[in-house]
């Protein structure tokens, strides 16, 4: 597998592994790191290469911005959207413009590190422009007089912000997948599966809580009904007469819509604990 060997889906990967259960050997040198504990071996590279490494086969898998896939249009298949390092392709610019539409750009410099995205969204809306190719510092060019305007990476747009621009286009978005080799063999695709089923695991249980509560046992009904578990809750008895113990797994936003009508209903020593991973 192909991860960021540093930048800003380095942590991302690296948390990803470690939800996987997946315990890594990290060597001084660190260009490779075998798993101790699953049949998988890290690559660390510059995100640019991963597409390429994955299409030919150099890696069976990698984590990589959606925006590079686009960009780079090898062959590999999305196995999974990871859901981090969200942001947008845009179009910006100078704050001042009157931008009327589209058909501004046309006679226009536009400053990119992603031609082939900006290619493919001009000619989708018919616009002639001149695409001047640079790698970093995209945001400056048009205080300089290098560009009329940028298509790059927005997430906050405090970037385009202080440069003096405006986000005036989204062409794309994008957020951190998880590709692979189109023509995986079958062993190797069992190993991917189970990654990908230990990572959903561990995403079902995101924002959910367990939460057990005492309640008089004629007031069971009225609970089970405000608490939406996964099918119906656990109740226990409880060494006290006539009680039960009710248990069951909540998304944590609607505990807090819930917990008035709980107790009105007669609920008492409420207890909600996190989940770690969640299997059905
Ligand atoms: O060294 P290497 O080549 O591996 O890394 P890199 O420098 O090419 O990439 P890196 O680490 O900067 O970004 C890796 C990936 O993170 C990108 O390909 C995107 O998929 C994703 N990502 C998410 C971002 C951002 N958010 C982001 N905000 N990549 C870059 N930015 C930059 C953007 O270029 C712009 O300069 O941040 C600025 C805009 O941010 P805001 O918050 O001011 O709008
Ligand atoms: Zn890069």
């Amino acid at each position: 597998m192909a991860i960021q060997a540093k930048g800003r889906l380095n942590e991302g990967s690296m948390k990803l592994m470690e939800e996987a259960g997946i315990d890594l050997i990290i060597g001084r040198r660190n260009l490779v790191s075998p798993a101790k504990n699953f049949p998988l071996e890290i690559l660390y590279l510059r995100d640019d290469d991963i597409p390429q490494t994955v299409a030919y086969g150099a890696a069976d898998v990698g984590i990589v911005g959606e925006n590079e896939v686009l960009e780079r249009k090898e062959q590999v298949n999305i196995a999974k959207r990871l859901g981090f390092s969200k942001c947008r392709l845009s179009l910006a610019v100078p704050q001042q413009t009157d931008y009327s539409g589209p058909a501004w750009f046309n006679g226009k410099k536009i400053a990119t590190s992603y031609p082939s995205i900006l290619n493919d969204w001009l000619q989708k809306h018919q616009v002639q422009a001149e695409i001047h190719v640079i790698n970093g510092s995209v945001e400056i060019s048009p205080g300089i007089g290098l560009a009329d305007a940028i298509f790059d990476i927005v997430s906050s747009g405090s970037t385009l912000v202080s440069n003096r621009l405006k986000e005036v286009e989204v062409a794309v978005t994008s957020e951190a997948v998880l590709v692979a080799n189109p023509t995986l063999s079958p062993a190797k695709q069992a190993i991917l599966d189970e990654f990908i089923f230990r990572l959903e695991s561990v995403q079902r249980a995101e924002g959910k809580k367990y939460i057990l509560l005492n309640a008089p046992n004629e007031k069971i009904g009225e609970i089970s009904s405000i608490l939406p578990g996964m099918k119906s809750p656990t109740v226990m008895p409880l060494a006290t007469e006539g009680w039960s113990s009710v248990h069951s797994v909540i998304a944590e936003d609607d505990f807090w819509e819930n917990i008035g009508k709980l107790k009105r209903a007669g609920a008492e020593g409420i207890l909600v604990i996190p989940i770690e991973k969640m299997i059905f």
